[in-house]
């Protein structure tokens, strides 16, 4: 008999690997997609996560399972769900969500059967170490008609009144729809019709998820009298992969959208919110790999969670984006970044000279407005001394746009190297940047109302360095970098 199976083993071989990000949650081993289940019960955070636990392509879908008392540190917990072959999650146990029942954590998830999904609950200790499937499974037997009966799936869940209401994907036709239930016991639910249709053909909404923008729709007065009725409605859109945002109101179990946008313009998929005990809306999202599939099994993993972030309402109702404030805490020795005006050409950086940096830069335009030459601010980083191999965050505050360009991001050929944009609306003010670099992943966020998430994968054992550039009137007014401490022990 073989020792047996221990995540924490996994975690230190796969350490080694040049790629294995130091501060993001990747999953110990093999494959992970979109992040399920995220709750915070009695104090304690816990992301479930869709697993491959045997081979790093997706596949024979589990629920993996990680805890955490800040967001930051995970503890690997055993596999909370598995397809059960005599089962209606024969196929795979597809994405879903983690609700408290009156202190029964309980997960409600996508059973696959063939070429069926239906929704299904599992119910756990107090620890949420152990899962049993009821045998009330499935609790949403059949998709609404007109629903195609494998595209409806991912369920979301949240209290409402004196029951629970659930939001699931649908693809119909000719539109896709985001589906309402309502239930008092999570066991029997009663179809409410769509509470969103998107009626552009031909897209599948994948992870929809509403949520007051208040918190759990009590809110702090301030919000509530400033906000009023302000939910928010996420979809994970196939086959663009967009992952797009609205504003809107629900009222009588509609959505009425009045804002919309891209909630993280890079390789960033099917992010799930959820509620904390604090009464923030944390998001966690999957940030895939632009790798070839040889070049996974080769590192022996896939996949990873961008920083969990916080998503609010600023006082123009405008929704803002940024790192939980636990991340300040990863921060080690400080450094400050040199200003760079136009003309200055490229600056390099002396320190710090790190994989894991988290950078800050005040970046101004001309303040002349959109119809200007390109005025921009570069910051390079994962950059090698002679420049051959780096990553550019390109920023451009006259046209609000922010660019992660990956063309000499790696001397491999085979991975990808398209540039990815971010939008925001141009006000004329400098812009706050913050990059928060760990490896292969690079997370720009623009002042809270940009955010970009890019996989890079240098080859370089030197390719650490930073260097600041402008062009056109544009200019760095300095700014803050620091090195940024691993998340795991044994990090290498
Ligand atoms: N991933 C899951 C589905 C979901 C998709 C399967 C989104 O439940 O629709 O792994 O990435």
């Amino acid at each position: 008999m073989g020792a047996p199976y221990d995540p924490a083993d996994e975690r230190t071989a796969l350490a080694r690997g040049p790629h294995r990000p130091a501060y993001h949650f990747a999953p110990p081993t093999n494959w992970l997609n979109d992040p399920n289940g995220l709750i915070q019960f009695d104090g304690t955070y816990h992301l479930f996560y869709q697993h491959n636990p045997a081979e790093p392509v997706w596949g024979d879908i589990h629920w993996g399972h990680a805890r955490s008392e800040d967001l930051l540190h995970w503890t690997d917990m055993p596999i909370a769900l598995e397809p059960d072959a005599a089962g209606v999650d024969a196929d795979g146990c597809f994405s879903g969500c983690a609700v408290d029942d009156g202190g029964v954590p309980t997960l409600v998830y996508t059973g696959i059967d063939g070429d069926r999904a239906r929704q299904c609950l599992a119910t756990g200790d107090e620890t949420l170490r152990q899962w049993e499937k009821p045998s009330v499974n499935p609790v949403v037997e059949t998709s609404p008609p007109g629903v195609d009966a494998f595209d409806f799936r991912d369920p979301f869940v949240w209290r409402e009144g004196d029951g629970w209401s659930m939001v699931v994907g649908a693809a119909t036709e000719p539109d896709s729809r985001v589906l309402l239930y309502r239930s008092s016991t999570l066991r029997e639910w009663e179809y409410r019709g769509a509470v969103f249709v998107d009626d552009r053909p031909d897209v599948m909404w994948e992870c929809p998820a509403l949520v007051a923008l208040d918190g759990r729709g009590r809110g702090r007065d301030r919000d509530r009298d400033r906000n009023g009725n302000q939910y928010l409605l996420l979809g994970s859109l196939l086959p663009t992969r967009a992952v797009r945002y609205y504003v809107g109101s629900y009222v009588d179990e509609r959505f009425e959208p009045r804002a919309e946008g891209v909630l993280d313009a890079g390789d960033f998929y099917a992010p799930q919110p959820f509620v904390d005990e604090s009464e923030r809306i944390v998001l966690v999202g999957w940030v895939e790999e632009a790798r070839t599939e040889a070049a996974q099994r080769a590192a022996g993993w896939s996949g990873l969670m961008a920083l969990p972030r916080e998503l609010s309402l600023d006082e123009d109702g405008r929704l803002r984006t940024t790192p939980v404030d636990e991340v300040r805490r990863l921060r080690e020795l400080e450094y400050d970044l040199p200003a760079v005006g136009p003309g200055d050409g490229t600056v390099l950086v002396d320190q710090p000279r790190s994989e894991t940096v988290e950078l800050v830069a005040e970046v101004s335009g001309t303040g002349a407005g959109t119809g200007t030459e390109p005025s921009s601010a570069s910051i390079s980083v994962l950059r090698s001394p002679n420049g051959l191999e780096e990553t550019v965050v390109r920023v451009d505050p006259d046209r609000g746009t922010v660019t992660v360009d990956r063309s000499h991001s790696s001397d491999d050929p085979a991975v990808e190297t398209h540039e990815q944009t971010a939008h925001f609306e141009p006000t004329g003010d400098p812009v706050m940047v913050r990059c928060f670099v760990d490896r292969s992943v690079v997370e720009v966020y623009a002042d809270g109302w940009a955010c970009l998430t890019s996989r890079v994968y240098p080859t370089r054992a030197d390719s650490s360095g930073i260097a600041l550039s402008t062009t056109g009137g544009a200019s760095v007014d300095g700014g803050t970098a620091w090195e940024l401490a691993s998340v795991w022990d044994d990090f290498a």
